[in-house]
């Protein structure tokens, strides 16, 4: 069993994480390189890589190799597993990319990590819908080169399919839900927690944890349904800080230029200000939202704050934390609540 004097998220994990990022690309670009035939088509890659896979905050990278070390006792934890957890949480990060690069796309947005979105580069245009599934690709030569003869390969394949899939299924849900018309009958926390349960949820908290947990080979049955339970709510959460951030957050903190109202998305604010609006304010949301123009946007910001959405998204985070918490302190398999109390510290109040 693991002991309280076990290493948090460390520096070091995270120096160490970011040292092996130039040596994938290495391992995931030299035969290509070297091949006259696909070098020009693998330096893009490579390019597209070094661009859009590091850069970001990387938590659900790291999260992998904090899940390892507070499941697994230290002398426990080989040199081999260390860099295994690493390389599973570079998978995340590179699935990562490969949803922000489409994302982007199809939500028009302008900025990325403080940089014009890849798509937004003139030379790159629609290439980046190819940049983003080669990203994806990689994920899979990094799986086999690493991980083919454990006998656990099969799942994390599945894992990492699995995940992709319900992904997929959320971006369908977000999208359908925010045609380029006015229909607020589309919207309710019903759908918008459908919405972020997949989009979000499953890929940026419940993966991190599960991909380590089958590594370790830490994984009865009730671990993985205690941790999927208090990791879907923290993804609940995180998503609701990110439709917050979207509008009020500080484009210079967060990196990204909001573009949820222009988007017409079924973001947590709109779905709060319509549950609370007068008939008088629900007109001002039906005449500004949607529309790619910054008055519109303005009034739908002033109506937000109006109906003081940012007192009411203040009381939603302390007591989703509180709630978060008290879920956490449930569960039996104590590293694996120390580790879900390191996460949900981690986002509560974050500002990026
Ligand atoms: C976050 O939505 C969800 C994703 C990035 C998943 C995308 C899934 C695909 C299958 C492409 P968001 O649009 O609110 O994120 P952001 O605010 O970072 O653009
Ligand atoms: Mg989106
Ligand atoms: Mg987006
Ligand atoms: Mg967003």
């Amino acid at each position: 069993m693991a002991d309280a004097k076990k290493p948090k998220l460390g520096d070091n994990d995270a120096t160490l994480f970011d040292q092996l990022f130039p040596q994938l690309v290495t391992e995931l670009t030299e035969d290509g390189l070297a091949n006259d035939q696909t070098v020009d088509a693998i330096q893009w890659m490579k390019k597209s890589l070094e661009c859009n896979v590091p850069g970001g905050k990387r938590n659900r990278g790291l999260s992998v190799i904090a899940t390892a070390r507070l499941l697994v006792a230290p002398q426990e934890l080989s040199d081999e597993d260390i860099k295994g957890a690493l390389i599973l949480g570079w998978c995340v990060e590179f699935l990562q990319a490969f949803f922000l690069v489409a994302d982007d796309i199809m939500d028009d947005s302008v900025t990325r990590r403080g940089q014009p979105c890849w798509f937004r580069n003139p030379e790159i245009g629609t290439i980046a819908i190819n940049d983003s599934f080669m990203i994806e690709s990689c994920i899979y030569k990094l799986l086999k080169k690493y991980f083919r003869s454990q006998p656990y390969y099969a799942d994390l394949l599945d894992l990492m399919h699995e995940t992709t899939y319900d992904t997929e299924v959320g971006q369908t849900l977000d999208l359908i839900t925010a045609p380029s018309y006015v229909d607020f009958s589309r919207f309710s926390i019903e759908r918008y927690r459908a919405i972020v349960k997949y989009k979000t949820a499953i890929y940026s908290f419940y993966l991190p944890v599960a991909l380590a947990m089958t590594m370790t080979k830490n994984n009865s049955e009730v671990d993985y349904q205690d941790a999927r339970q208090v990791l879907m709510q923290m993804g609940e959460y995180f998503q609701i800080q990110d439709d917050f951030l979207d509008c009020f957050g500080d484009p210079k903190i967060t990196g990204k230029i909001g573009t949820d109202i222009e988007d017409n998305k079924c973001s947590w604010l709109v779905v709060q200000a319509l549950s609370i609006a007068s008939e008088e304010q629900k007109k001002v949301l039906q005449d500004n939202y949607a529309k790619n123009d910054q008055v519109a946007v303005q009034k739908v910001k002033d109506l937000y704050n109006e109906l003081n959405l940012k007192q009411r998204y203040n009381d939603y985070e302390e007591q989703s934390y509180t709630t978060l918490s008290e879920g956490i302190n449930k569960i039996a398999n104590q590293d694996l609540a120390k580790a879900l109390h390191v996460f949900a510290k981690r986002i509560y109040k974050r500002k990026a």
